[in-house]
């Protein structure tokens, strides 16, 4: 077989990236080692910066975005028993979207169903070839049958934990990488969420993030030990948990319920450069991880693919080596002030177990700074909505 580009990755980075190639006439294939249903059964992000919205027009695949996605112009930091709204809309003249990761995988699997283009899913033993020249293959097996496609690009999309980093060979990268001393126990339950925008609490028995998917589904969240596992955590634990850390008027309003999704999530903040081997290029997951905290994961993943797209644009149509050259630069450019703000978002509202109480001064005083300054809100909030592309 042969084709233009073969994607690694049927996750919101491969897919998108595969509609966009589509859309400008530029064949592709997707390769994935699970089902569509076990990818759509992954609760990841829920809130979209206004370029991953339109990345979502661009892919032919926001209908349903537009129809169901909840338009937010702000939201709240809950401390010391108080709420203190972050005034997006007045503050950057924006707003984010709240719409599930898995609604928007949902979507372009569907928009690339439609185009009639090749995704072959629960593939094995995924190899790549040849990246380091002009002649790049991939093979893998599917139904026990070995397999090879041909190719002019390979683009990893494939997640921290897939083949494509892997791939490259010893030092001819640089990680850079944080772990937490925490994680965050999720819960999906279909509830009325406590507030009709995200409260973002920090307290000293630990972070809390109260999200939602829809006004009758919430999200929400509670910073665990990095060690905790979900089957110590009940229902019931969850809830009183949850609102032992939110100011009391939020505490009284939680509406409880059966979560139909409970999973413990590590935080880590990591970054492999470059991102372009040859004729291999990393992208989304498979290059970099953030904790949630920023909200920032899912759409780093779609400035990636923007700035891929525009290269690969470049270089199929017309014959330009120009944009996939500056494709690493570009992308990282972007990711690393992601990075710093969800590193910094995560330090100022976790409880740091180990920290020292000069360390928790200093995440009150960012808290007093924050909550009184124009300049320092400003600040957080055009970080939130999405730095420009
Ligand atoms: P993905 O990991 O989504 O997709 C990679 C795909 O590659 C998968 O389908 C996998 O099956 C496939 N793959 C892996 N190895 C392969 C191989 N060897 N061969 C073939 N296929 C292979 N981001 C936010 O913005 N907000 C959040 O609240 C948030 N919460 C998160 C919670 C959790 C538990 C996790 C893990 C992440 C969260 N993220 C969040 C980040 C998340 O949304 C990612 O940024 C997003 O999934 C990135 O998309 P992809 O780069 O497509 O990678
Ligand atoms: C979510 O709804 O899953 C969510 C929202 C905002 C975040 C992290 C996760 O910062």
């Amino acid at each position: 077989m042969r084709t233009q580009v073969v994607i690694v990755g049927s996750g919101p980075s491969g897919l998108l990236l595969g509609q966009l190639l589509t859309g400008a006439g530029i064949d592709n294939v997707i390769l994935d080692r699970v089902g569509k249903g076990y990818i759509l059964g992954r609760v990841r992000a829920g809130v979209l910066e206004r370029g991953t919205v339109e990345l979502m027009r661009r892919a032919g695949a926001d209908a349903r975005l537009n129809a169901e996605g909840l338009t937010h112009d702000g939201f709240s930091i809950a401390f010391d028993g108080r709420d203190h709204r972050i005034d997006l809309a007045a503050l950057t003249g924006q707003h984010v979207t709240v719409y599930g990761q898995t609604e928007m995988t949902r979507d372009l699997m569907a928009a690339r169903e439609a185009a009639g283009t090749s995704t072959f899913h629960e593939v094995e033993n995924v190899a790549l070839h040849g990246f380091d020249t002009d002649r790049p293959y991939v093979t893998y097996a599917k139904d026990g049958v070995a397999r090879r496609i041909d190719c002019d690009v390979i683009a990893g999309c494939d997640g921290f934990h897939g083949v494509s980093r892997r791939s490259v060979p010893a030092g001819a990268m640089r990680t850079f990488e944080r772990a937490y001393p925490f994680g965050w126990l999720g819960v999906l339950a279909e509830v009325p969420p406590v507030s009709d925008e995200l409260v973002y609490a920090s307290h000293e028995r630990g972070f809390a993030l109260c999200s939602m998917r829809s006004m009758t589904r919430s999200r929400y969240y509670v910073q665990v030990s990095a060690d905790e596992r979900v089957e110590n955590w009940s229902d019931d634990r969850f809830w009183d948990e949850l609102r032992s850390r939110l100011p009391r008027h939020h505490a009284e309003a939680v509406t409880t319920g059966a979560s139909f999704e409970k999973s413990i999530a590590p935080l880590r903040s990591f970054v492999a450069e470059p991102l372009r081997f040859g004729r291999l290029f990393l992208v989304g997951d498979a290059a970099h991880i953030v904790p949630p905290t920023g909200a920032k994961g899912l759409n780093l993943a779609a400035s990636d693919v923007h700035y891929l797209f525009d290269g690969l644009r470049e270089f199929f149509l017309d014959k330009s080596m120009a944009g996939i050259g500056a494709y690493s630069g570009r992308a990282l450019a972007r990711v690393w002030k992601a990075v710093r703000f969800s590193w910094w978002m995560t330090t100022l509202l976790h409880h740091f177990p180990e920290g020292t109480d000069f360390e928790h001064r200093i995440q009150d005083a960012e808290l007093d700074y924050l909550t009184h300054s124009h300049a320092a809100a400003t600040a957080l909030a055009e970080n939130y909505v999405g730095l420009p592309y």
